[in-house]
């Protein structure tokens, strides 16, 4: 059997596989914010921070850790379990002393790993994804490199506030002398997949990719990039790997505790967005995932890591080899739900009016989809603008608002130079079938939706079975499949009005910013 976990923003999850069966055998999870309330974040970071910051705490992690294994062992006979893999939120870093090696390496089982963990950090909180506190520290790194374009090309991505670079460059500048007491930096996994292993882990490229720091032409920390970010960084970095490589055996406080076998292995962790690629079952090129929530993400993989001219775009390792590019869209259902409200409907009516919206007015009637600033492109739109040239029904300006949205997507994945054979739709409101429609049409491709929802948690426990000898696109085709009657067909009638509104919304785009 092969167990994956899943640290995201607002849960921790683990999946247990069964290879022989083909099954998911158990799954487990634990909300911070509803079953962790000490922390107080109910969402699973710190409200409130100055400036952009947003923190959140790792001991409330452990804790999560503790208590998800507590779940899953009283379910299922955790001895069998050969080999773990796992995924964090992105980005996210932590920052341990020199005592953290030694406490990892001798856990007491009859303890907790946040009453022995909570002296092993030189930062009590971690700056996450969500946080846009580094704007100045960007601009430095990208001076120091003589440009944006310099710290793309080399990371896959220009200086952005989120990733750990900035990030570290940050505390180094505001708390010098806790930073040069950091032994270690890690991010999220490779902190949780230390604890678990009982040894410091190194970091993943899939994951190690979102920090500004990997030369993505030698899959190795850039000498430059860490000079440009703080001192001495690069003796806070372990050499960077695949998640595929075993790192050892599992420490005896989970052996003694949880009832793991002793030659359970552990494998580096990686980031959520590739072990969901592995999880959807689009590790192979041509493929497409668009993930609708909050913010619309839409990710791919990619043979080469080309990278985006205009530096919305990012490239992360692919777990499967080679690379996959990420695009993230700030007003996803910030958007739908914005006009959902607006015209005072609900989901089922905004997407039945989507569906049933006049198919001849198909790229006939355009919107910019932004009700506040935007990443992709970068910009503070205030309201969405619109040029429509029919009268404006609640159903044409749902149609319109989606078709924008995925007009938007298309016009800033064309760095990629991939025509998607199918698009993999996930997240909440990939459900509904109007929209699916939309999103088939506009990209001109057949569209489908999966059976488990928990993707980067499966993608996870496909990487354990993968590491311990499996073939990763037989586990795929096993445990990746769509939901039956899921496929939605483009409607080819519609290329040709798809294909002009692209060239009208990049103009009516191009005025307004
Ligand atoms: C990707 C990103 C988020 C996090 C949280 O760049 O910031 O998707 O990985 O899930």
């Amino acid at each position: 059997m092969f167990l994956g976990f899943d640290s995201s923003t607002q849960s921790l999850s683990a999946i247990l596989i069964d290879n022989d069966r083909g099954e998911i055998i158990a799954e487990a999870s634990v909300n911070f914010g509803a079953e962790l309330p000490q922390y107080k974040a109910p969402s699973g970071f710190i409200p409130g921070g100055a400036n952009g910051e947003v923190h959140a705490d790792p001991m409330m992690w452990l804790e999560a850790l503790d208590l998800v294994l507590e779940k899953l062992s009283g379910k299922v006979d955790l001895s069998k379990v050969a080999m773990i893999a796992g995924s964090g939120q992105q980005h996210g870093s932590v920052y341990v002393n020199e005592l953290f090696d030694s406490i990892i390496a001798d856990l007491d089982p009859t303890s907790s790993l946040k009453a022995q963990l909570s002296n092993s950090l030189t930062r009590t909180t971690s700056p996450i994804w969500m946080d846009t506190s580094t704007g100045s520290e960007c601009k430095e790194i990208a001076n120091a490199m003589g440009g944006d374009a310099e710290v793309c090309s080399r990371s896959g991505s220009v200086a952005i506030e989120r990733f750990t670079g900035p990030q570290i460059r940050k505390f180094s500048k505001q708390s010098p002398k806790s930073y040069v007491a950091t032994d270690q930096v890690h991010l999220v996994s490779s902190f949780i997949a230390s604890v678990i292993a009982g040894k410091s882990l190194p970091i993943d490229f899939g994951d190690g990719a979102g920090m500004n720091l990997l030369n993505l032409k030698h899959l190795a920390w850039d000498d430059d990039l860490m000079k440009a970010t703080a001192p001495e960084l690069s003796e806070k970095l372990l050499p960077a790997t695949s998640c595929l490589k075993p790192q050892g055996t599992i420490g005896s406080y989970f052996i003694e505790k949880y009832g793991f076998s002793k030659s359970c292995q552990v494998c580096p962790f990686t980031g959520d967005n590739p072990a969901s690629l592995v999880g959807m079952g689009a590790t192979t090129p041509g493929q497409v995932v668009i993930s609708l929530g909050t913010s619309d993400t839409f990710f791919a993989a990619m043979a080469e890591p080309k990278t985006d001219p205009q530096g919305f775009g990012h490239v992360f390792g692919n777990p499967a080899g080679g690379f996959m590019s990420l695009i993230c869209f700030r007003n996803g259902s910030l958007a739908r739900e914005a006009l959902r409200d607006e015209l005072g409907i609900d989901w089922g009516a905004f997407d039945h009016s989507a569906l049933s919206s006049s198919k001849t007015s198909a790229g006939k009637n355009l919107t910019l989809p932004f009700y506040g600033a935007e990443i992709t492109p970068r910009h503070d739109f205030e309201k969405p603008v619109t040029e429509f040239s029919e009268n404006p029904t609640d159903a044409l300006r749902i149609r319109s608002l989606l078709e924008g949205q995925f007009l938007n997507m298309r016009l800033h994945s064309q760095w990629m130079g991939i025509a998607p054979q199918r698009i993999l739709l996930t997240g909440g409101a990939s459900k509904n079938d109007g929209i699916a429609q939309i999103v088939a049409d506009v990209f001109q491709a057949p569209v489908e939706r999966l059976e488990v929802a928990n993707s980067a948690a499966l993608g996870a426990a496909l990487i354990a079975a993968t590491a311990a000898g499996n073939d990763l696109v037989k586990l795929q085709s096993v445990f990746c499949k769509p939901s039956p009657n899921s496929r939605i067909e483009p409607d080819t009638n519609s290329a040709s009005a798809y294909e002009s509104a692209l060239v009208q919304f990049k103009r009516l785009l191009d005025s307004r910013i």
